[in-house]
């Protein structure tokens, strides 16, 4: 490991500068959006788009401007829909450090999108204040502990190495939480710090993903905040079919229903609309409780 990774000031004792985000982010009364910056070649939907550090940056104010709570930095795609290729550690940060640095400056909280603790570690030490894990801390040992030391939040996301349609979905995700919930238990990771994802696209099959968005309320059951993170995903293409960057209306039904169904965080690539969408669908609600005229 290289010892520019090894480094962690952290520990248990003192936790990251961000250690009440996630506390701060949900005591707000409104669905929290959250922007994704894929500073990668081969994402599905922006591949090559963000990887010059100067369009990565301005895609972050760009984000924030529009109004996002948080920003999900990634650089290694995580390819949903397989042909992963897994990027060497030292190449994952040298694609993040022109980057992360600047992105936390600008003042709302970001997430690391890493399967490796050690750049989990890093970009946390550099200011990000929570971990995405799209393998729920089941992929590398070694997550809860970083997680756990730092005192930072974590999205558990729900994954499987292939989709099989003889399943009840919404079970395996439901096992797989619990699996989890109890790694994270073990490292000493509060509950306060947690929040879970049922992973659209991810070892689904469309009819699967269709499935987690709409009975998302089961997964309630959890007590946990929930994030759901459809945009622009392959399920969508199958009901209405569009290439990737023409996935928008399906990204915003989608988005909608889940906050419905209780999403408290989603996470898209198209900032305004979706601030746009989540406003107007609130205050439609709000009208319901209004006199008739
Ligand atoms: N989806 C992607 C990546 N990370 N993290 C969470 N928690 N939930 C998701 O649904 C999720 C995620 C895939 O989207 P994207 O980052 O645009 O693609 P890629 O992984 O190809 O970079």
């Amino acid at each position: 490991m290289a010892s520019s990774l090894q480094r962690s000031p952290h520990s248990a004792a003192s936790p990251a500068p961000g250690a009440d985000v996630l506390a701060r982010l949900l005591a707000q009364a409104r669905p929290l959006v959250m922007g994704v910056l894929n500073v990668t070649p081969d994402s599905f939907s922006d591949g090559g788009r963000f990887l010059d550090p100067e369009k990565a940056i301005a895609q972050a104010r760009r984000l924030r401007a529009e109004g996002a709570d948080i920003l999900d930095v990634g650089a290694e795609s995580t390819r949903p829909y397989g042909g992963a290729v897994r990027v060497p550690r030292e190449e994952e940060r040298a694609r993040l450090a022109p980057v992360l640095a600047e992105v936390v400056a600008l003042g709302i909280p970001v997430s690391i999108d890493t399967l490796k603790p050690a750049i989990a570690a890093w970009a946390l030490d550099l200011g990000a204040a929570i971990v995405n894990d799209v393998w729920g801390l089941q992929g590398d040992p070694g997550m809860a502990g970083v997680v756990a030391a730092h005192g930072a939040p974590v999205i558990i996301m729900h994954n499987r190495q292939s989709a099989d349609p003889s399943i009840d979905i919404v079970a395996d995700v439901t096992t797989f939480f619990l699996r989890s919930l109890d790694i994270a238990g073990r490292a000493g990771i509060a509950r306060k710090n947690i929040v879970l994802d049922p992973g659209i696209g991810f070892g689904k099959t469309p009819e699967q993903s269709l499935i987690c968005i709409a009975q998302l309320d089961a997964f309630r059951a959890f007590g946990l905040p929930l994030l759901v993170g459809a945009s622009r995903k392959r399920f969508i293409d199958t009901v209405a079919p569009a290439a990737p960057a023409q996935r928008l209306g399906g990204s915003l039904a989608a988005h909608l229903i889940a906050v419905e169904n209780g999403a408290k965080i989603v996470r898209v690539h198209d900032m305004a609309p979706t601030v746009q969408a989540l406003a107007v669908a609130a205050a439609i609600r709000r009208a319901r409780a209004a006199p008739a005229r």
